[in-house]
């Protein structure tokens, strides 16, 4: 093991296998990075490298496969819960197929297809991004955008009388009958990312046992669209997204403990 190597486990612990090491897209601060880590760890701990299947979304969730070695196949803008439904079927239900969907991907163009595949009764995992906007294509207003939040299509922040309200996802999903386990999480903090990483364990877990749907809701920072450094995104996170947007298990059927 060489010097540097050795060093870097002490301080951060080991590099999942899964994790590419290759010059990164993502923007400094962003925690896309982190949900890939936190995948990567998660599917080896359940050992299920070789039997899962991502489909990721249009927006930088796209970017996962170049950093993430499994399976995966990118999906049209908000199609992600079609295609991975078709994936599913293809493989006779034998593979763990999971989306991972930003809100403008996932609460806007998505909407439906998501909806619709919870309701068709589809046994799958989502994974659903939410950083308040769309990031990757400079920091537009998302469904899930904050009131009084300033995007580049709110500059005045938005307003409830005239762009609307945020959508709540993770409760939105609950009234349908086939999410066995609906969840929201945050990465802003080390014990959140931490819960963050047992929801999504838990989802697969879920899905393994053929349960039914799990989605987990993941608040996540976007420096660049959101116009803030990286720390200061982070106490966002804290004092404005959670306060909108509660953490913690919004349905659970299983026999498992409900607690994040
Ligand atoms: C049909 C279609 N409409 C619009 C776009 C442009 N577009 C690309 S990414 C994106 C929004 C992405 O936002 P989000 O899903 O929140 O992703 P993130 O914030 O994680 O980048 C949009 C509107 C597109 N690629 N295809
Ligand atoms: S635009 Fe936002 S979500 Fe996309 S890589 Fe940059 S910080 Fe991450
Ligand atoms: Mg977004």
């Amino acid at each position: 093991m060489d010097v540097n190597r050795e060093v870097q486990e002490k301080l951060v612990g080991f590099q999942p296998k899964l994790i590419v090491n290759q010059p990164g897209h993502y923007c400094p601060g962003c925690q896309y990075g982190v949900l890939t880590r936190l995948l990567a760890e998660v599917i080896e701990e359940l050992g299920i490298e070789g039997d899962i299947i991502g489909v990721s979304a249009v927006g930088c969730s796209i970017f996962i496969h170049s950093y993430l070695d499994i399976d995966f196949i990118d999906a049209l803008h908000g199609r992600a819960p079609e295609v991975a439904s078709g994936v599913k079927a293809a493989n006779f239900g034998k593979k763990i197929v999971f989306t991972l969907q930003g809100d403008g991907d996932l609460a806007a163009i998505g909407m439906g297809d998501l909806i619709n595949a919870m309701a068709r009764g589809e046994h799958l995992t989502t994974i659903f991004l939410n950083n308040a906007n769309y990031g990757t294509t400079g920091g537009q207003m998302a469904p899930t955008t904050l009131i009084g939040q300033k995007s580049t299509t709110t500059p005045h922040g938005r307003r409830d009388d005239v762009e609307g309200y945020p959508i709540h996802v993770a409760e939105l999903v609950t009234s349908l009958q086939n999410v066995v386990y609906s969840a929201r999480c945050a990465m802003n903090t080390v014990k959140n990312v931490n819960q963050t990483k047992k929801a999504l364990a838990k989802a697969m877990r879920i899905q393994m046992q053929g349960l039914g749907y799990g989605f987990v809701e993941v608040l996540s920072a976007c420096p660049s669209g959101w116009k803030m450094s990286p720390m200061d995104s982070l106490e966002w996170i804290e004092e404005k997204m959670i306060a909108e947007y509660p953490l913690g298990v919004f349905k659970d059927e299983t026999d498992e403990a409900a607690e994040l």
